[in-house]
């Protein structure tokens, strides 16, 4: 991962621009617990911000009604975006479909924009199912919102963040990311009702540890999977005449099973099972029930491979390894949304070290794909923050 951070981001966008930022913001990517797939049936899920994530340092302008934005990880590239005029997709610079989307969406909630100069940077790896997407929506958001002196509630910029990626970028994805990366608490995961929008927070005990495995299989094909297993969960929600997959119950769906195509009736036992995990799991969290929490853990994780067909034989190998590292005191899953991307183990802080030294040991041999290994702690949502007078004119950085 790539050393960003605060000052690197206002360093970066002094050499791109010739002077200091006056305000960076920030907003975090997260690891989903378990929940997978559940938030567009208006379910529950179990996420927590992490520390890698977005960081976009900026300055307001005078002048033109036009941003001025530096993508420093993809080759610096510069945009510039006018503010007044309609946005269209940029098949050039698709990263900056992102800042085009939220743009459109913070103009017709009746947000007001400046101009201005931004540089944006990050540090989740791409491809790796850690929501680098609604990470930068969220950063972007905090930043042009500073720099017009506008406030948003977070929830609010979440759902500017969702809406900006369904209707202008194209993918059909739920609240989760959005609401995490807006909301995110130091030390503890959100058991979130993707229903009305509430959430608990979800201590994580003491001593317990997370640790993320990227398998090394970039997620591909994602956005027309995505949105065909969301599409199946539609279909089947409408068998029942029902709106979504919540209020369906397991035995229901199970006496429907001949009226449906299979296909439809495994995607929606995922998500009504996975439903069901998740408000158990984040229970046994509470309760610091480590054994219960891996069984929902390795569950999930099941259901994903065999109902709702979205795992990877790299991944599923991942799963498989950490789970016997762990002889009985890990949890592991994959996270995200699927075909490719990263698994997530949970166990005891002395029983971290062995998982590692297992899938170093094991899984490039056994899966011809190289791990990458994040220990990462539950974080603090988006902000953004000014920089003072004294800070931002303090000269070029180091
Ligand atoms: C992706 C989506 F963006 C989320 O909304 C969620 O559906 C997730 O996949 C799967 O749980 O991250």
């Amino acid at each position: 991962m790539s050393p960003t951070s605060s000052s690197f981001a206002r360093a970066a966008f002094t050499q791109a621009f010739g002077h200091a930022p006056t305000g960076v913001a920030f907003a975090p990517g997260r690891v989903n617990l378990i929940g997978e797939h559940t938030d567009y049936n208006q379910g529950f899920v179990l996420p927590a911000a992490i520390d890698p994530g977005t960081w976009v340092a900026f300055r307001q302008t005078g002048d033109e009604p036009t941003l001025t934005v530096v993508a420093q990880d993809f080759d610096q590239q510069c945009v510039s975006v006018p503010l007044q005029a309609r946005q269209s997709p940029d098949a050039e610079a698709p990263w900056s479909d992102y800042l085009r989307g939220v743009i459109v969406e913070l103009k017709k909630r009746g947000y007001q924009l400046a101009p201005g100069e931004l540089l944006i940077t990050g540090n989740i790896p791409s491809g790796a199912g850690l929501s680098s997407s609604a990470s930068l929506e969220l950063a972007l958001i905090r930043a042009l919102l500073a720099m017009s002196g506008e406030s948003i509630e977070p929830t609010d910029a979440a759902l500017v963040g969702q809406t900006a990626e369904n209707d202008f970028v194209g993918c059909a994805c739920g609240i989760m990311d959005q609401l995490i990366s807006a909301r995110g608490k130091r030390n503890q995961a959100l058991l979130i009702d993707c229903r009305d929008l509430s959430s608990q927070t979800v201590a994580m005990p003491a001593d317990w540890r997370i640790l993320i495995v990227h398998s090394g299989v970039r997620r591909g094909l994602v956005d027309s999977e995505y949105n065909q297993r969301r599409q199946q969960c539609e279909a089947a929600a409408a068998h029942f005449g029902l709106d979504s997959l919540r209020d369906l119950k397991l035995a229901t769906l199970n006496e429907a099973r001949a009226d449906l195509p299979e296909q439809v009736y495994r995607r929606a036992r995922h998500v009504l099972t996975e439903n069901a995990r998740t408000v158990k799991a984040a229970a046994a969290m509470k309760e610091g029930k480590l054994d219960r929490l891996i069984k929902a853990m390795l569950d999930s994780h099941a259901s994903m491979r065999d109902d709702f067909a979205i795992t990877t034989p790299e991944i599923d190998t991942l799963v498989q390894l950490i789970e016997q590292a762990g002889q009985g005191q890990a949890g592991a899953r994959m996270t995200g949304g699927g075909f490719g991307g990263c698994v997530i183990a949970i166990a005891p802080s002395a029983v971290i070290p062995q998982l590692i030294t297992a899938v170093e040991a094991d899984y490039e041999r056994l899966t011809g794909c190289h791990p990458l290994i994040i220990e990462v702690s539950a974080s603090a949502g988006a902000f953004s923050t000014p920089i003072s007078y004294a800070e931002s004119s303090a000269g070029a950085p180091t």
